[in-house]
């Protein structure tokens, strides 16, 4: 069933989802909507992975990789590795808005947020510290989404520096306990079509380490002339296929939203069998798909949507 609008996001991030569909019925645009819907997110703490107090680094610290893409202009802002603001959605907005730029990285993304007004605030909480000071130990805390990841106590310490640690292809999916990006796409009832993501990346992350969140047809794509999607799961590996702007593309060739997501997801397959992750689709006319990469322990991907069909968002799986 198709209707406009549309919001369709990542997980079961409900009220990111209503915050999203409010925005949008309330007469907000496209933007504002992935802009609310991914900030009520960071607010959240969505899973421990979406916002402050996540994913703490290698060395402790929670930073934020963050999109917005218009659909209409094709302008992008986005912020990577961003430290010390906790609404990084917002400032990747600012990115769009305020420079002729795309993408902002590190300290001086974060300056950049403080010259627009965001506020500079520790992302460390206990439960991070925690997190951080466990895995030093060697004591595996796998934090949330135990389900997902058959093994984790294949990606706990004792401490060694990550770079020493290269993952085989096929054991790649033991690594990655901890990834839950909100990706959202947004469509108003002329087929405006905005998309973003936001998200604290990967737990123990080397320092500098940027996921697909941030790049554009990676974790997110839109094209109001065609659609948009928007991808979660393994970035380090799913940002080498774009798989969002293929997605896209293949739906502006005329493929349907599920066919467009599940050729996206095996294109990645082809190279990493067993990688961590999933995507979700939707066309100008509000017909929307997702897939996942099924493997042990990950057989269901929970995405939520919010039409006209329903009074509150409805989840959805794969
Ligand atoms: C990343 N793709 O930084 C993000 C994490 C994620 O579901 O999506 N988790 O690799």
């Amino acid at each position: 069933h198709a209707s406009l609008p549309l919001v369709i996001n990542t997980w079961p991030f409900k009220n990111a989802t209503a915050a999203a569909w409010s925005t949008l019925q309330s007469g907000g645009s496209v933007l504002d909507a992935v802009e609310k819907g991914c900030a009520r997110c960071e607010t959240e703490q969505c899973d421990g992975s979406v916002g402050y107090g996540g994913s703490p680094d290698e060395s402790g610290e929670t930073t934020l990789d963050a999109m917005i893409m218009n659909g209409d202009t094709m302008e992008v802002g986005a912020v990577a590795d961003l430290k010390r603001i906790k609404n990084a959605i917002g400032v990747a907005r600012a990115v769009m808005e305020k420079t002729d730029h795309t993408l902002l990285v590190g300290e001086s993304a974060s300056l950049f947020a403080e010259n627009m007004g965001f506020i500079a605030e520790d992302l460390t909480t206990n439960k991070s510290m925690n997190i951080f000071s466990q895995w030093l130990k060697g004591n595996c805390q796998p934090n949330y989404r135990k389900n997902v990841f058959p093994d984790p106590s294949k990606s706990c310490g004792p401490y060694k520096p990550r770079a020493t640690l290269k993952q085989t292809k096929r054991k790649r999916h033991a690594n990655t306990h901890s990834h839950d990006t909100i990706g959202m796409i947004a469509l108003d009832q002329d087929g405006h079509v905005a998309a973003g993501t936001s998200t604290n990346g990967l737990t123990h992350k080397v320092p500098g380490r940027v996921g697909d969140s941030p790049i554009v047809g990676a974790g997110a794509y839109a094209d109001s002339s065609a659609g948009g999607a928007a991808a979660t799961g393994d970035g380090d590996v799913m940002m080498r296929f774009l798989p969002s702007y293929l997605a896209v593309e293949l739906m502006r060739a005329g493929a349907d939203p599920s066919a467009a997501c599940k050729t996206a997801i095996s294109r990645i397959k082809r190279h990493y069998s067993e990688f961590f992750g999933a995507i979700i689709c939707a066309n100008t006319t509000g017909h929307y798909g997702a897939a996942c990469n099924k493997v042990p322990g990950f057989s269901h991907f929970h995405y939520m949507v919010s039409n006209t069909e329903s009074d509150t968002p409805l989840l959805k799986s794969v």
